[in-house]
């Protein structure tokens, strides 16, 4: 609904509760090539772990082939993707890494 402010100023009311943004789980997948302590230091690194944290997040995927290492925005969780896969192949590793929408 419009409400006149002033001669140039139109408010419009929000008729619907906006929903939140969508937010986006990152994994990693596991390979046959990658060292498991480079997978350790990326977890580290790029989703904020500790070590310990990031040994078993490495071991899930080494076990199930997938594991979730956090949540975030869209635009967040591109952007970690991108990072942890540039740095992958810099230093010559398959890793694999994924984002999907929770
Ligand atoms: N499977 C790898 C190995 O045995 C380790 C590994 C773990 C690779 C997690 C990728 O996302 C990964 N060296």
């Amino acid at each position: 609904m419009a409400t006149k402010q002033d001669s140039d100023t139109v408010l419009i009311r929000q008729e619907k509760k906006l929903k939140p943004p969508p937010m986006y789980q990152v994994f990693l997948m596991n390979d046959d090539y990658t060292p498991m302590e480079f997978v350790v230091a990326i977890i580290q690194e790029y989703f904020n772990k500790d070590r310990e944290t990031a040994t078993q997040i490495m071991l899930k995927v080494h076990r199930d082939g997938k594991g979730m290492c956090g949540v975030y925005p869209r635009d967040i969780a591109s952007t970690k993707v991108d990072l942890v896969l540039a740095h992958a192949r810099k230093a010559g590793h398959p890793l694999q890494c994924v984002m999907e929408e929770v």
